[in-house]
């Protein structure tokens, strides 16, 4: 038994350390972009209306030569709702066994940047709020939109920010994968929080960079029951007890 839980154990991990981030294209070096909620394919960004560029109102990018700028809430330069979204799905079938075996979870993490209230012009302020999160979805990734909007998903997980200008921030989450899941959707947007604009261009400055996602294991393997309460922590492994630490200590 011992034999065959180590056996499972090692067939779960060997595949996830050879993938370093799941995203493809995580810092918009690539311009492939797909303008539109359709793709038809994974592993490309797509969403509203966005640029890839480089140093731009003084701000360069967190990592290589490229960042992602938003420019409007919709997939033309003339818009009415409020968020400039990007999106990527992920094809997780390739780990349907582990998966299914519910012992998987990732963990995302994107940074994020903008122009400060100096150079608003006449706006005089800024929109300064930021979007990252992540959707498991059960089912083919033509269903998204249909599936999106009847919040038919599995499981979703969201982080926001009011950001600081000229700074390079971090959003960050982790999220159990359920065991239905067939592919995921990670989603980082800039919001009109501030100035709601009808037309023209939406965002002055608004820049993303440096997206992850990566697995985060959990040992398979039973935990042994010592009578301390401070052995039985360290069983948890290193994801249970930076959750246990936060449950208990940040109240
Ligand atoms: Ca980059
Ligand atoms: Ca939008
Ligand atoms: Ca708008």
């Amino acid at each position: 038994m011992k034999r065959l839980l180590l056996i499972f154990g090692l067939f779960l991990i060997l595949p996830l350390t050879t993938h370093a981030t799941l995203i493809v294209n995580p810092g918009f070096e690539d311009q492939s972009y797909s303008l539109g909620f359709n793709p038809g394919s994974t592993g490309l960004w797509f969403g509203d209306y966005v640029e890839f560029v480089s140093e731009h109102n003084g701000i360069t990018p967190y990592e290589g030569e490229t960042m992602l700028r938003f420019v409007s809430t919709t997939t033309s330069s003339a818009a009415s709702t409020v968020r400039s979204d990007v999106w990527q799905f992920i094809d997780l079938s390739a780990y349907a066994p582990e998966i299914a075996s519910g012992l998987l979870s990732v963990q995302g993490s994107a940074y994020v940047n903008r122009i400060g209230d100096d150079l608003a012009g006449s706006d005089v302020l800024i929109n300064t709020m930021f979007e990252f999160d992540l959707f498991a979805f059960s089912g083919d990734f033509s269903t998204f939109l249909t599936q999106f909007y009847a919040q038919t998903y599995l499981e979703s997980e969201r982080v926001s920010l009011l950001s600081s200008p000229y700074e390079w921030q971090m959003l960050s989450f982790s999220m159990a994968i359920p065991a239905m899941t067939d592919f995921l959707a990670i989603h980082i947007s800039a919001t009109e929080n501030v100035n709601n604009y009808l037309s023209g261009i939406e965002f002055h400055g608004h820049y993303a960079d440096a997206i992850t996602l990566n697995f985060l294991p959990i040992d398979p393997s039973p935990a042994p029951v010592p009578e301390p309460s401070t052995l039985l922590l360290l069983g948890f492994g290193m994801l249970g007890l930076a959750g246990l630490k936060k449950r208990f200590f940040k109240e």
